[in-house]
C-alpha cells in the first residue's frame, strides 16, 4: 500500500518536473515552441552572408512581387543565410525584427521602411554592432546619413512628375490645355517616402498649371479595399471628377470599381482619366483594355540589385548612396502582348 502511495507521490512529482520543465522550455525560448527562426541555426562550415530582411508588410501585388525578388535571390545557392520577417505595416515590428537581427549578428540588414521617421535609434544600435544596413525600396528622413550604407529603390518624386507631364501631353493632345481639370488624388500609406514623393512629384507639375483644381486628397493605405472606400467618398462629394491619381495600383483597381458602380466611366474613351502607378501585369491588362490610361511603373525586382550590392561590400569595393531600378511609363501605345507574357510581375 506504501509503495502504491510512494509510486502515487513519484507520479505526481514526476508529473510536476515536467510541466515545470516545459514551461521553462516554452519561456525560456528554448525552442520548443519558440519562433521558428529562433530554431535556425547556421552552421558555421557554410560561410554563408547571413543577411536579415525587415520587409514592410504584403498589402499590395507590387509588395508581394518585391518580396519573391527577394527571397528568389538570397537563398543558400547563391551564398547566402536569409532571415525575413514581415512586419504587417507596423514599425514597431520593424524596431523588433532589426533589434534580433543585431543579436543574431548578421553580416547585413536590409528592409523596406514602413515609414520615414523615428529611425534613428535602432540604426544607431546597428552601426554600433558594426552590421552594415541597407535600405530597401523606400527611403527614411535621419540627418545622420552614416546610419545606412545605401539605398535600392525607386525614385519616387520623378515618379509623381512624370505622372503630371503625362497628364499636361494629354490635355494637349485633347485639346483641353486651357479647360479647368478636376482632380482627385488617393494618396498611399501615410508617412511613406513612396507616397510623399509621388505627392511632391505631381504636385510640382500641377502647381504650374491654374487650371487643374484638386478636389481632394485622401490616404487610402496602397490597399484596394481602401482605395474604393475613398473614391466613393469623393464620388459623393464631387460629382464632376475628370481626373483620378491613384497612387498604386490596388488603390486604382479599388477606385475603378467604386466610379463604375457610381455609374460612371474609365479610361480612354470613359468620363475619368485613371492615372496609376506600380505597372503590375493586371494593371498593365487594363492600360492594354484602355480602362487605365496611363500606369507609371515602379519595379519592384530589387533583389538582384540588392545582391549586387552586398557581393560589392563583400569586396571591400565603394557603393553610392543610392541605386534607382529601371522604370518606365505605360500607355495603350506600349502595352504589347509580349510584354504582358514577359512580365514577371
Ligand atoms: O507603390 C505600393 C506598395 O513602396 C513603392 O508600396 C512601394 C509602394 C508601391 O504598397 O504598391
Amino acid at each position: 500500500m506504501r509503495h502504491n502511495k510512494f509510486s502515487v507521490r513519484t507520479k505526481d512529482i514526476t508529473l510536476v518536473l515536467l510541466l515545470v520543465i516545459l514551461l521553462f522550455m516554452i519561456v525560456g525560448g528554448c525552442g520548443l515552441f519558440g519562433d521558428i527562426e529562433d530554431e535556425t541555426y547556421i552552421s558555421e562550415d557554410e560561410n554563408l552572408i547571413v543577411v536579415g530582411i525587415s520587409q514592410l508588410g504584403s498589402e499590395s501585388g507590387w509588395r508581394t512581387a518585391n518580396t519573391e525578388s527577394v527571397q528568389r535571390v538570397f537563398t543558400k545557392d547563391n551564398g547566402y543565410f536569409m532571415i525575413y520577417n514581415n512586419a504587417r505595416q507596423k514599425q514597431e515590428n520593424q524596431f523588433k525584427a532589426i533589434r534580433s537581427f543585431i543579436s543574431r549578428r548578421v553580416d547585413y540588414i536590409v528592409f523596406a521602411p514602413v515609414v520615414e521617421s523615428g529611425w534613428e535609434t535602432v540604426l544607431m544600435e546597428a552601426k554600433e554592432a558594426g552590421i552594415p544596413v541597407i535600405l530597401m525600396d523606400r527611403s527614411i528622413d535621419v540627418a545622420d546619413k552614416s546610419l545606412y550604407t545605401t539605398l535600392v529603390g525607386s525614385n519616387s518624386m520623378e515618379e509623381g512628375e512624370k505622372a503630371g507631364r503625362w497628364l499636361e501631353a494629354d490635355l494637349e493632345k485633347k485639346g483641353l490645355s486651357e479647360e479647368t481639370v478636376n482632380i482627385v488624388i488617393l494618396k498611399g500609406t501615410q508617412g511613406a517616402s513612396a507616397q510623399a514623393g509621388r505627392s511632391v512629384g505631381f504636385s510640382a507639375i500641377a502647381g504650374k498649371h491654374a487650371n487643374w483644381n484638386i478636389l481632394g486628397q485622401e490616404y487610402a493605405d496602397f490597399t484596394s479595399a481602401k482605395g474604393k472606400e475613398v473614391m466613393e467618398s469623393f464620388l459623393r462629394k464631387y460629382p464632376d471628377i475628370d481626373v483620378v491619381v491613384s497612387q498604386n495600383d490596388d488603390m486604382t483597381f479599388g477606385a475603378i470599381e467604386a466610379i463604375r458602380e457610381s455609374g460612371r466611366t474609365v479610361g480612354i474613351n470613359g468620363d475619368i482619366t485613371i492615372i496609376s502607378f506600380d505597372a503590375v501585369r493586371e494593371a498593365l491588362e487594363m492600360v492594354a483594355a484602355g480602362t487605365i490610361n496611363v500606369d507609371i511603373e515602379c519595379n519592384p525586382n530589387q533583389g538582384e540589385y540588392l545582391s549586387d550590392v552586398i557581393q560589392r561590400l563583400e569586396n571591400g569595393e565603394e557603393v553610392e548612396k543610392e541605386y534607382y531600378v529601371e522604370e518606365d511609363v505605360f500607355t495603350i501605345e506600349n502595352v504589347t502582348e509580349e510584354l504582358l507574357e514577359e512580365r514577371t510581375y
